[in-house]
């Protein structure tokens, strides 16, 4: 094949190859380079058929059936219509946010590709099924406000569970949208992770972003700490051009005397000024458990719009089944944004949805039109797709006002069921929510979003696995021995709460450990980036790009075994989703698009018996070619 390519080179035809034509023409191993991207696939194919995909193992229905999906309509050659992409590039971030609040139409962030999924299927959605409407989405709908689609857990989940680097996502969307503003959620200090990092890394992550893609930074604590914001808010502001959304993370319930003591409209309010003091383009109330009533938005929103200059943003999750209710008396006090997801990825703990939002407002005087009919053909379009990731649906069926008691965010509750039923605890659920606000109240009534909410959440499973209630906690502390994360939680390891931590349960928790109270990154020493990288050759054998170097300095285990599955198997990103959890049947086939424009048709013909080596012969066509693979059954 490598002859065949030097041949047909037409360098080479031309009888103008030198002694560095080999050398000049990386082309030339093309050929081989695509062979072995296809035998990687085969054998990732090969190992899902025979022994499963492992994160949907055990939970597949085999007479689930999946359809394929429409694509929804579009001019593919209409030149793209200009958006808000090009209004900051125009304006630049403080002149944007300025047109931003005095516009007067509402506008939509949509959150399909990140938090909804995050929220529904466990952050589980593949790039695959993104990329296959992305452009058509940002042609057909340029008015929308911007698209979240990276951060939160989806970086983790990217290279942990679906083999996939997080980076190129962005990139590749990136590109398929040119016109809106792509949105990421990021922890401040503790960026994409649950603890945290090198000031100097959050940084790097933070340039590296807004180079891939990324426009909007929405920045958030987990404790609603302002030194948790303050130094990812002046990354984004000095070392891009980009917007930086600083968060107040609401909750409680500011007109309920019960639960108002200390989350109430004036800690809210000078939270606000905090961050408009820190250099925020944009206010961003994060309401990420749903707890936001209609009437306490319209006290909220009109205080802060009195309040600070600053455009005001507000995400919510629909967990109580309230909230489209919140957003129209968000809009009749003046937010600017809201934050919504396409009808079938959207609702209970996901956001509100996008296409009956757009329809509540039709009327009201600051309604945006959209092309209703194509927002449902995209909608349909997920509904399909939705179907393949049915592993890992929550189960949550109805919305609930019990929310509001357990205070659990949207994102963490399709996640603490499974966490509850590998625990063998399924049948405490309700306990576990129960547990999870005693525990709330034990830790002083904190801010619970991640990874603060993690750590409620690991607590709450610790003390009901253990027969044991908050009560106990005190009591019988001494010769307790607690999670590691709560230790780290009452060591300062993430931050500081709003009027400290009670004294009492800090010292049964740390016992002697001495807290601390300052940041916790002050606390590492910062990275050096040209040390780490020589470290990552060494360790991975080539030097690989600097995004990689930032992903394993991030999550470096998890990296690792990212890095030995592309190893082994190539980029799985590129395999269609059904194929990639249930595998294929005997006589199905399928189109892999293995590098850009190149495609390759497996098909599987049989599965042989296991030998005495413990494999199974696999009879594939490549292609339309025989090509038989020995694949270890260890199922
Ligand atoms: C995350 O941090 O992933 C969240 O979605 C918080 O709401
Ligand atoms: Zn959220």
């Amino acid at each position: 094949q490598f002859l065949q390519n030097i041949i047909a080179h037409p360098v080479f035809m031309a009888g103008e190859a030198n002694v560095d034509f080999i050398k000049d023409h990386a082309e030339l191993f093309r050929f081989k380079a695509r062979q072995d991207r296809a035998t990687k696939v085969l054998n990732f194919l090969g190992d899902v058929v025979v022994n499963g995909n492992p994160d949907v193992k055990g939970h597949i229905d085999p007479k689930r059936e999946l359809r394929k999906p429409r694509l929804p309509e579009y001019n593919r050659d209409a030149p793209i219509t200009p958006g808000t992409k090009d209004k900051l590039t125009e304006l630049g971030p403080e002149k944007f946010a300025q047109w931003l609040r005095q516009d007067k139409q509402i506008h939509y962030t949509d959150t399909t590709l990140r938090d909804a999924h995050q929220s529904l299927l466990a952050t589980r959605m593949r790039t695959y099924d993104m990329l296959k409407v992305a452009e058509r989405y940002a042609r057909q709908h340029p008015q929308i406000f911007s698209l979240e689609c990276w951060g939160g857990a989806t970086f983790d989940v990217a290279l942990r569970f679906l083999h996939e680097d997080p980076w190129e996502r962005l990139a590749k969307l990136r590109k398929a949208v040119p016109n809106i503003l792509l949105q990421m959620l990021i922890r401040g200090a503790n960026g994409v992770g649950y603890k945290a990092y090198p000031d100097n890394l959050t940084e790097r992550f933070v340039q590296q972003a807004a180079e891939t893609g990324i426009d909007v930074f929405r920045i958030f604590d987990s404790l609603n700490w302002m030194p948790g914001m303050e130094s990812c808010i002046n990354f984004v502001r000095n070392k891009t051009d980009r917007l930086a959304e600083a968060s107040i993370c609401y909750t409680g319930d500011i007109l309920d005397p019960r639960r108002n003591q200390k989350y109430n409209l004036d800690y809210y309010l000078r939270l606000a000024r905090q961050i408009e003091e820190a250099g925020a383009h944009i206010l961003c109330i994060k309401d990420m458990a749903g707890l936001l009533k209609p009437y306490a938005a319209t006290e909220l929103i009109t205080a802060l719009r009195d309040t600070v200059q600053m455009p005001i943003h507000l995400h919510t999750h629909d967990t109580s089944s309230l909230q489209p209710a919140t957003y129209l008396k968000a809009v009749e006090a003046g937010v600017d944004v809201i934050d919504v997801a396409l009808g079938s990825l959207s609702g209970l703990t996901s956001q509100p949805n996008f296409n009956s939002v757009v329809e509540m407002l039709r009327g009201q005087e600051r309604h945006r039109e959209f092309d209703q009919q194509s927002l449902n053909e995209f909608s349909n379009y997920w509904e399909t797709v939705r179907e393949y990731y049915y592993p890992f649906e929550s189960g949550l069926k109805a919305g609930t006002s019990e929310v509001f008691q357990h205070e659990i965010p949207g994102g963490q509750y399709s996640n603490l069921r499974p966490q509850a039923a590998a625990l063998g605890l399924l049948d405490k659920f309700e306990t576990v929510k129960t547990t999870f606000a005693d525990v709330n109240q034990l830790f002083g009534d904190i801010v619970k979003v991640t990874p603060s909410s993690k750590v409620v959440g690991d607590m709450a499973l610790f003390l009901v696995s253990n027969n044991l209630t908050t009560q106990d906690v005190l009591e019988k502390g001494a010769t307790l021995n607690f999670p590691e994360s709560v230790r780290e939680l009452f060591r300062g390891d993430i931050g500081q709460p709003e009027g400290g931590w009670p004294r009492d349960v800090q010292q049964v928790i740390l016992k002697d450990e001495q807290p601390f109270t300052d940041r916790p990154n002050e606390h590492l020493a910062p990275i050096d980036f040209d040390q780490e990288w020589q470290r990552f050759e060494k360790k991975f054998g080539q030097r690989g790009k600097f995004t990689d170097v930032l992903s394993w300095l991030l999550y470096p285990k998890v990296f690792e075994q990212y890095w030995a599955h592309l190893q082994q198997y190539g980029e799985v990103s590129v395999v269609p989703t059904p194929v990639f959890y249930y595998g294929l049947q005997p006589g199905e086939e399928t189109i892999i698009d293995i590098a850009r424009g190149k495609s390759i048709i497996v098909g599987l013909q049989s599965i042989g018996p296991v030998n005495e080596d413990g494999c199974r012969t696999m009879f594939f066509t490549l292609n339309g070619q025989q090509r038989n693979l020995e694949i270890r059954d260890t199922s």
